[in-house]
């Protein structure tokens, strides 16, 4: 068996260092090693005191996710005895944190009975972004350290918490300068530990009960109730943060053993609740995301260092924001000096609304503000490594600025197009560099969505790719890669999941039916809401530019044409789906006639629809698209579209984004519902009811994941 620990003796000190590379993920085979280097050093009596270690720069980041769901999740030794057994040992075991202590890694470090960290090490109960609670003690021991209030901010935010605020808690009892130090302090902790006969464990105040930093004040009566009441709402649809509550009161109320079995319980409904399972999913989603085969650690980097932004309206304004923010200098250009001027008032009244709501420092504002710089005149361009274009979506003026970028921006420049629908092939075929052209579709606002889709055209070269994947991750984004179509991924899958919607209205739901079908799944918006807030003007303008392939379904967004037609842009205008006084929106029967008439024009039949038929037929369509985007090679795997679906579209997290929540409904079950809305909607099912040929192939070979074939 490989060694996933290094074990060595120091005079009267074991050091024990975790060698479980990346990360020292507290897998099977790690726990059970770990476990016999601790009965080691606790057998030889040369040994008194041991000292745990990461090797790398990590301590640990905590249980490995890989195992969750599977039996090595709980094999022998499991994480909870594992150590139980370590607070028994009877010399001092003192937890030395380089990096980060997560998840198990910092309950591994609260089993130990003295703790120091390096300066710059996080530490954090995270389980709860995976739909889970620490299950390894910390939900147990962190209350008794910090106190119940305390620990239920920690774990119910899941929010790591840096060395100088743990001390200041009681979580840590030294703090070790730098990294380099940081063994060297907990050695000489160790020894003087030894020196003064100190025992295996600390005499600490047990102080569940008290928030903390307010010692001697008990909790109130009711502070659970209390707490509970008022984030049920945010809560709605999840169950690990109730668990999490659960479990800490356990702890205020529970001797430790008894309290640490009630976690167990806890821990373990939750391991295999469909939640857990979804977010698990869309932790690795997130890291794969950026592979893609052709490139690897070997593909050439362009360097970045100065960018620049052509268009300063609010995606402009917005996508410089994220390179000031990032550290990075940006110029913005536009072509009249009082757009310009706009533009950058725009970008200060954002940050100083940042500053008011305490998010960023007066000087923080200031130093970002000092690198954006703006300009009328392409010159100033010419030396950028990466320039995004965010002007008007429309070709003929995309391909303008894409010809003079060409005449003015240096070789190796990369030209990136924020478009959101149109060709990038198209855009790249007016240049004599289409290898250098690459789509960056940011999603508004731009300063604020993590999601960018990061278009691949024809001719875009790989270090093209490499290079922007790369510049995506240190602006904060999550960079998805789509190849050319009408709306790349997530638009192109809006376009069925909102034509269904529309249809519906016709048929006899109402916008706000539609809508509350949607957020009981958990979207964060509705399809109707989302329309009256983007402007149904700019989806009208989209549905312009596509007539021809609509043509054949006369009623295709039939209302949505009518409201445009009516000056009803949606929230800007006060009036589009609902009536909007200030943030209020209300329903509005006046669409729902106009819906009645059109209808009657078509020779729609209406009826009472079934909340099920609308969550049947938006999600089928808008899961359909999917596949067929997949089996087109649109994009790489099914995971890429859950993440642009949830950090694009506000899909439920905790529901794993739609490619996985089908596959929970069973991927037979949506090709049975495609065929029973085919028949059942008659001409209309006919037209768009068509499995994907992939999700057909899929059910023959009797598949349940959405893949390739
Ligand atoms: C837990 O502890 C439950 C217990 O309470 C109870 C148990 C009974 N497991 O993110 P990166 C992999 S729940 C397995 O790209 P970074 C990751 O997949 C756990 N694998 O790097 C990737 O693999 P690959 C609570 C893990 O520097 C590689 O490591 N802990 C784990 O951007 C590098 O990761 C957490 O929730 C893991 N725990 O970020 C922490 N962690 O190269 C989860 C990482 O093949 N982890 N990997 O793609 C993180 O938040 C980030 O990964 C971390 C590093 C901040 C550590």
């Amino acid at each position: 068996m490989n060694s996933l620990i290094n074990y060595r003796c120091e005079g009267p000190l074991a050091l024990i260092g975790l060698a479980s590379a990346p990360v020292n993920a507290l897998g099977q085979a790690l726990r059970e090693q770990l476990l016999e280097a601790c009965e080691r050093a606790a057998a030889d009596a040369s040994v008194k005191a041991i000292i745990l270690h990461g090797e790398g720069s990590v301590f640990s980041a905590g249980a490995d996710i890989s195992e969750f769901g599977s039996p090595a999740s709980f094999a022998k030794p499991d994480l909870p005895s594992l150590l139980t057994r370590l607070t028994e040992l009877d010399k001092p075991l003192i937890a030395a944190i380089g990096g980060l202590a997560l998840g198990g890694g910092l309950e591994l470090a609260m089993a130990c009975g003295y703790r120091v960290a390096e300066a710059g090490a996080r530490m954090g109960l995270p389980e709860i972004k995976l739909g889970l609670l620490p299950g390894a003690g910390g939900t147990q021991r962190l209350p008794r350290l910090i106190g119940a209030a305390a620990a239920l901010k920690y774990i119910s935010s899941g929010e790591p918490i840096g060395t100088h605020r743990a001390q200041v808690l009681g979580l840590l009892d030294w703090v070790a300068p730098t990294a380099d130090s940081l063994l060297e302090t907990a050695k000489a902790l160790a020894l003087a530990l030894i020196h003064r006969q100190a025992p295996g464990r600390p005499c600490r105040p047990c102080r569940p009960n008290w928030p903390h930093p307010t010692p001697g004040t008990a909790l109130l009566p009711g502070y659970f109730a209390d707490y509970r009441a008022a984030n049920q709402s945010r809560w709605k649809g999840q169950s690990a943060p109730q668990r999490v509550v659960a479990a800490i009161e356990a702890a205020c109320n529970l001797p430790l053993a008894e309290g640490l079995a009630r976690e167990g319980e806890l821990f373990k409904e939750a391991e295999a609740s469909t939640e857990s399972e979804a977010l698990r999913h869309v932790f690795f989603a997130e890291r794969e995301v950026g592979k893609l085969p052709g490139l690897d650690t070997g593909t050439s980097i362009r360097p970045v260092n100065r960018v620049a932004v052509i268009g300063a309206g609010t995606m402009g304004g917005g996508i410089a924001m994220n390179f000031a923010n990032a550290g990075m200098a940006v110029t913005l250009l536009e072509l009249r000096a009082d757009a310009l001027e706009r533009g950058l008032a725009l970008i200060r009244k954002n940050y100083e609304t940042s500053v008011e709501r305490g998010k960023l420092t007066s000087e923080q504002m200031e130093q970002r503000l000092a690198l954006i710089h703006g300009t009328l005149d392409y010159a100033n361009i010419a030396d950028a490594d990466l320039v995004i274009e965010a002007v008007f979506e429309e070709l003929a003026i995309k391909q303008q600025v894409f010809r003079t970028l060409d005449e003015e921006c240096k070789v190796g420049a990369i030209l990136a197009s924020n478009t959101s629908t149109l060709d990038v092939d198209a855009i790249a075929a007016v240049t004599r560099r289409p290898q250098d052209v690459v789509g960056l579709h940011f999603f508004s606002p731009a300063n604020v969505m993590r999601l960018l889709e990061v278009v691949r055209g024809a001719a875009t070269a790989a270090d093209v790719l490499a290079t922007t994947l790369k510049v995506a991750k240190r602006i904060g984004k999550i960079p998805v890669v789509s190849g050319v179509c009408f709306g790349f991924i997530g638009n192109r899958m809006l376009e069925p999941y909102s034509r269904e919607a529309h249809r519906l209205l016709l048929e006899g739901a109402t916008p706000a039916q539609v809508d509350n079908v949607l957020t009981s799944l958990g979207m964060a918006m509705g399809v109707f809401a989302m329309h009256d807030l983007a402007g149904i003007d700019v989806s009208f303008l989209v549905r312009e530019s596509r007539r021809e392939v609509l043509a054949h379904d006369p009623g295709y967004c039939k209302l949505a044409d009518a409201l445009y037609a009516l000056g009803r842009f949606g929230q800007k205008t006060n009036r589009g789906y609902y009536l909007y006084e200030g943030r209020e929106r209300k329903d509005d029967p006046e669409v729902v006639a106009l819906a009645e008439k059109i209808a009657g024009e078509l020779g729609i039949q209406r009826r009472v629809i079934s909340d099920q038929e609308i969550h049947d037929r938006c999600v089928l369509m808008l899961v359909n698209e999917g596949i067929q985007l997949l089996d087109e090679g649109i994009c790489q795997r099914s995971s890429d579209i859950d993440l642009v679906w949830i950090n694009g579209y506000g899909f439920p997290v905790w529901r794993g984004g739609p490619m996985h929540y089908a596959e929970g409904l069973g991927l037979e079950h949506l090709l049975e519902r495609i065929g029973h809305y085919r028949e059942v909607l008659g001409g209309y099912g006919a037209m768009w009811f068509q499995p994907a040929h992939l999700l057909e192939r899929l059910v023959a070979s009797g598949k349940t994941g959405v893949e390739r074939l």
